[in-house]
């Protein structure tokens, strides 16, 4: 038996149980969960890449079926509506039969169109959980998305069952694969695109497929956040590459960064400093924490950073105190992973829902809660040659603090980020990313 059909049947028991749970809070009887269904493109006759509803992925893994649906009240066996159409364009998906099909009443639906004598008769009390409203309302829902249902469950999302955590190993596996043939991508000469492809081989994951748009870049394209461009020759001169790609195992994210150096520059050093930076937080990280702290403490370890290669001459707190470190380091440290690579719930602080934001100061951190076993987090620090945003700092007093012929000498190298995937225990940390050797 498969670590996957071991482990199985305990996940959809505590999936039944959180759903027993948030019925009570909003009395109602059962929830019926859509996987979401084709979107056509504006004036064509071709569909948009379908993503399934993670609520619906949260219970199986079939990630690439829309028309599909589950009713489910924690207390019967759930239901699953199947499609399984006769079509001879599209590939019709098989019978179910797999570790998961024994855990559902499963019945096949041919005609997308036809599902209603399968759902609920008396639908006044049973909430729809799913994007298309018109559907549901065509349907006879009255009650779609309740708050108090959502919020219960993506905080409760939060808490990975073993059958969640062994699936998050299972895609950082893949995922790590895919980062070994990049790197050898890269000290080969090849092109962002080139590198690109080579993850894609190595992973055997599709562009569609993977949880993300892969961050292939290549030296100042490094410094672009979120670069997705993908050029398609390699520069004259390749100086460095930052790669922030994933992988998922039934519809479960892993999300690793790492950053090289093509040369004996000074960067080379900077990167093992941060690579350290990412240990040392890491360590920070166990129940009771609040992970606003770990981004706080991130702050004052980059501009310790930034003192230390004598970018800022400043002392790590006064770097810290002046707002400086944000222009080096301008995103989060990191957010929840898992059935999406930015896990929902990180914005609350109990299951009812109540706001958490992110602090003033730091309005891209997308966690602030405080950590807890079986939490998975990624922790990415980074530290970044951003022109608009030094181009802003210029602009203040703090520039004459700035040692501008050394932003001048980094510059090249566009920034660093290097990102890890961990599970926090009760009494340990697991590092997914590094147990993995890269
Ligand atoms: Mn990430």
């Amino acid at each position: 038996m498969s670590e996957f059909a071991r482990l199985y049947p305990a996940h959809i028991q505590e999936l039944q149980r959180r759903t027993r749970e948030a019925l009570a809070r909003e009395g109602i009887d059962a929830l019926v969960i859509h996987s979401g269904q084709a979107k056509r493109k504006f004036l064509d006759d071709n569909d948009y890449p379908f993503a399934v509803n993670p609520q619906f992925k949260a219970w199986l893994p079939v990630i690439d079926n829309p028309n599909c649906w589950l009713v489910v009240n924690g207390e019967d066996k759930p239901k699953l509506i199947f499609y399984r159409p006769k079509d001879f364009w599209h590939k019709v998906p098989d019978e179910p039969n797999d570790f998961w099909t024994s855990e559902f009443d499963i019945q096949l639906l041919a005609n997308a169109k036809a599902v209603e004598k399968y759902l609920p008769y008396d639908k006044a009390k049973v909430a729809y959980i799913g994007e298309y409203y018109e559907v549901a309302q065509a349907l006879g829902f009255n009650l779609m998305n309740p708050d108090r249902v959502m919020h219960y469950l993506h905080y409760q999302r939060s808490f990975k069952t073993d059958y969640e955590l062994a699936c998050m190993r299972e895609a950082s596996r893949i995922a790590v694969d895919g980062h070994r043939a990049a790197e050898a991508a890269f000290r080969a000469g090849k092109s962002e695109f080139e590198i690109h492809l080579a993850y894609v081989a190595a992973t055997a994951q599709g562009e569609n497929e993977l949880p993300y748009g892969s961050i292939v870049a290549l030296n100042q394209n490094s410094a672009i956040l979120h670069y997705t461009s993908l050029e398609k020759r390699a520069p004259q001169q390749v100086r460095s590459f930052l790669i922030d790609a994933g992988a998922h195992c039934h519809g479960y994210a892993a999300d690793i960064t790492r950053t090289y150096c093509a040369d004996e520059h000074e960067f080379k050093d900077m990167i093992l400093a941060m690579d350290q930076v990412t240990l040392d937080l890491i360590d920070m990280l166990k129940p009771g924490i609040s992970y606003v702290d770990v981004h706080l403490s991130t702050h004052q370890r980059v501009a310790g950073l930034l003192n230390a290669f004598n970018i800022v001459n400043l002392d790590a707190d006064a770097i810290v105190e002046s707002g400086i470190s944000r222009t080096f380091f301008p995103h989060g440290i990191g957010h929840h992973l898992g059935l999406q690579v930015h896990d929902t719930g990180g914005l609350i602080s109990d299951d009812r829902g109540t706001p958490a934001p992110a602090p003033a100061d730091h309005p891209f951190l997308r966690n602030t809660r405080t950590i807890e076993a079986r939490h998975v987090l990624t922790i990415e620090p980074g530290l970044y040659f951003i022109d608009s945003l030094l181009a802003d700092l210029r602009a203040t007093e703090n520039s004459k603090y700035i040692n501008w012929d050394r932003v001048d000498h980094f510059k090249p190298y566009g920034g660093i980020r290097i990102e890890d995937d961990v599970i926090v225990h009760r009494d340990r940390n697991e590092n997914m990313t590094r147990d993995l050797g890269l």
